[in-house]
C-alpha cells in the first residue's frame, strides 16, 4: 500500500498510509534514489510504498513514487551533497522579519530565485509586524511593494495574533521556511488551534533564533478552513521546518542565474551579447537599469552575490 512521509527523526520515517493509518517505517536497506546525491533518500512528502511488518506497527518503504518537485539545500558549504527538505509541494511560505531577527534581502533573494528554478511559487511574508516601528513598518511597505511589482505575493503578520492571520487558501501542502526564530513554528500553532509545537524565544545577546525545530515534519490543517474551492475532500498540510541560514545555488550555470531574477532577465534580453552576465559588459542593459533606480540594487547585489557562488567554486576546483 502507499501512503505519505510525514516526518523524518533519526533513522525513523513516519508515513500516514492513505487508509488514515500512521507507520514508522525503515527505509529499505540498499535503496537508493539515483542521480540524486543527497543525504536522505526520502523526505517529507514523498509518495511511497511500504510493506508493513508482521508485529503490524512497522513497515519497509519498498519504493518512492516520481516527485513532482522538489527543495533543496547544501548539506554544508563545501560539501557536493545536498539534503532535500521537502517534496511534492504546492507552494513555500517564506517567513521573513525586519527585526528579531533581521532576514536579509540577500537571503530572500537567493531563497526566491531558487524556488523560481524549480517553478515552486513562493508567498513572501512579513511576520512580527506588531513589534515594528513607524520606520521600520516604511521599510516593510518599500519592501513589499518592490516583491509584489515583480510579481510576488506578499503578506504582513503576526502570528502571536492570530486574529491578524490572512495567508490567503493554503490549499494542498505549503512548505513553511524561512531564518531560525522568525516563527515559522508561532505561526503553524496559530494555524492549528491545540497543536503545541515548541517554539523558543530568539537569544537575546544575538537577535537571532535557536534553533528550535530540529526536523521536518507535515502537520494537518483542519478540515474546512482554509480550503479554496471547496476541496475539502484534499488533504492541506503545512510543514514545519528547521531555520536554515544561507541558500546555496545548485547546478547553476552562471548565465542561468539572471533567469531566476525576473526583472534582470526581461531587461537582460535587450543586452548587447545574449551571453551577458551584466557585470560589467558594454552596453549591458541591466547595469543601465541599476543605475537609473529601475532596478533595485539590493536585488543586483543579490544577483551578484550568486554569480559569486559560482566563482568560488572556480577557485576551489570543484
Ligand atoms: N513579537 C512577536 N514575536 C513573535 C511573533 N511570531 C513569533 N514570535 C516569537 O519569536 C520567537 C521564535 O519563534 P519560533 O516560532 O520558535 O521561530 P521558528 O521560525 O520556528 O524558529 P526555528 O524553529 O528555530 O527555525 C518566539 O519567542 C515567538 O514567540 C510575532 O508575530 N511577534
Ligand atoms: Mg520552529
Ligand atoms: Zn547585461
Amino acid at each position: 500500500m502507499s501512503g505519505v512521509v510525514t516526518k523524518i527523526s533519526g533513522s525513523w520515517t513516519t508515513v500516514l498510509r492513505d487508509d488514515g493509518q500512521f507507520f514508522l517505517c525503515k527505509v529499505k536497506g540498499s535503496f537508493r534514489i539515483k542521480g540524486l546525491r543527497t543525504t536522505n533518500p526520502v523526505a517529507v512528502g514523498d509518495n511511497v510504498d511500504i510493506t508493513v511488518s508482521p508485529d503490524g506497527e512497522t513497515a519497509l518503504i519498498t519504493n518512492v513514487h516520481p516527485r513532482r518537485n522538489y527543495i533543496i539545500r547544501k548539506a554544508s558549504n563545501l560539501s557536493k551533497q545536498s539534503h532535500i527538505l521537502a517534496t511534492n509541494i504546492d507552494r513555500v511560505l517564506l517567513l521573513v522579519t525586519l527585526r528579531n531577527p533581521e532576514t536579509s534581502t540577500t537571503f530572500i533573494d537567493r531563497f526566491i530565485a531558487t524556488a523560481e528554478a524549480y517553478r515552486i511559487p513562493v508567498v513572501i511574508c512579513f511576520n512580527k509586524t506588531d513589534i515594528l516601528s513607524p520606520d521600520e513598518m516604511e521599510e516593510l511597505q518599500h519592501l513589499r511593494s518592490l516583491y509584489e511589482s515583480l510579481g510576488y505575493e506578499t503578506r504582513a503578520v503576526s502570528a502571536l495574533n492570530p486574529s491578524s492571520l490572512s495567508l490567503g487558501p493554503l490549499d494542498g501542502l505549503t512548505l513553511l521556511s524561512g531564518n531560525s526564530g522568525v516563527g515559522k513554528t508561532t505561526l503553524l500553532n496559530a494555524l492549528i488551534p491545540g497543536l503545541g509545537q515548541k517554539t523558543a524565544e530568539i537569544s537575546e545577546a544575538h537577535l537571532t533564533g535557536m534553533h528550535t525545530t530540529t526536523f521536518s515534519e507535515m502537520f494537518f490543517l483542519p478540515a474546512g478552513e482554509n480550503v479554496a474551492d471547496g476541496a475539502a475532500h484534499r488533504m492541506n498540510a503545512l510543514i514545519d521546518t528547521p531555520g536554515i541560514k544561507g541558500f546555496g545555488t545548485f547546478d547553476m550555470e552562471p548565465e542561468e542565474v539572471g533567469h531566476y531574477f525576473r526583472e534582470i532577465f526581461s531587461v537582460g534580453r535587450e543586452c548587447r551579447f545574449s551571453n551577458c552576465l551584466h557585470v560589467h559588459e558594454p552596453n549591458c542593459q541591466v547595469c543601465k537599469a541599476v543605475k537609473e533606480g529601475r532596478i533595485a540594487l539590493s536585488r543586483y547585489e543579490s544577483y551578484l552575490s550568486m554569480l559569486g557562488d559560482k566563482d568560488e567554486g572556480k577557485y576551489r576546483g570543484t
